[in-house]
């Protein structure tokens, strides 16, 4: 152990106008389905998965795997095997009190934005690590953990400037064998990122104010 350095110690009212900044800051942050095909640099993306990778995790063994696909190629595969599982779940295993709970966001199986938009970052938990020699490492919390890191990604994007989507086609067993990993790594969720397209159209919602989402007691 030793002592913990470089924690910052900020007034209270500087704290106060901190917190009002992130929360006006994050308020603006919007899921986007149109995405536009203009390229964004590499090095942007690498440092927001560099703060996804400073997350806490369960032990700290970090039980995440982030695949960074730009590949035209390989994103049309992803697109091509994600439709297949949205149709059918659009057509037939979805309730329909599930479709109406989708309603109002407009959805449905086709995912264009799956090829245009420049980075498709899928995203792996894994409940344990395989070493070299086989054996297995066992991880704690792995999806909490990456849950906690994929939320770290998305905000990094967005105060880099960027859109997400959180994309969920399932089952998502596809991007293990159209990317090649491993059995012990499984998808968490596929980020879809870029630019918003000009005509970017988003569903009007709402969030939940303070006090229906907290209790202080
Ligand atoms: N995975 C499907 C359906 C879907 C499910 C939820 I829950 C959403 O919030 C949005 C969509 C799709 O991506 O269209």
């Amino acid at each position: 152990m030793h002592p913990l350095t470089g924690f910052p110690k900020y007034p209270p009212d500087e704290m106060a106008r901190r917190a009002a900044e992130f929360y006006r800051e994050i308020k603006r942050r919007r899921t986007v389905r149109d995405f536009s095909p203009r390229p964004v640099p590499r090095p942007i993306i690498e440092d927001c998965l560099r703060a996804a990778g400073r997350a806490p995790s369960g032990a700290n063994l970090q039980p995440w795997q982030f695949v960074v696909v730009t590949d035209p190629a390989v994103k049309r595969e992803i697109r091509q095997a994600a439709e297949a599982e949205e149709r059918e779940f659009y057509e037939r295993r979805a309730t329909p009190e599930w479709l109406a709970a989708l309603e109002p966001l407009g959805t449905d199986w086709r995912k264009p934005f799956l090829e245009t938009a420049p980075y498709l970052i899928a995203i792996f938990y894994k409940n344990f690590d395989l070493l070299p020699d086989g054996r297995k490492v066992k991880n704690y919390y792995a999806q909490e953990s990456v849950g906690i890191a994929t939320g770290f990604l998305i905000v990094a994007l967005h105060l880099a400037g960027l859109a997400t989507l959180t994309h969920t086609p399932s089952p998502m067993a596809f991007l293990n064998r159209i990317l090649g990993r491993p059995k012990n790594e499984k998808p968490f969720l596929l980020l879809v990122t870029g630019y918003p397209a000009e005509d970017a159209r988003v569903p009007h919602i709402t969030k939940k104010p303070l006090e229906e989402i907290a209790v202080f007691v």
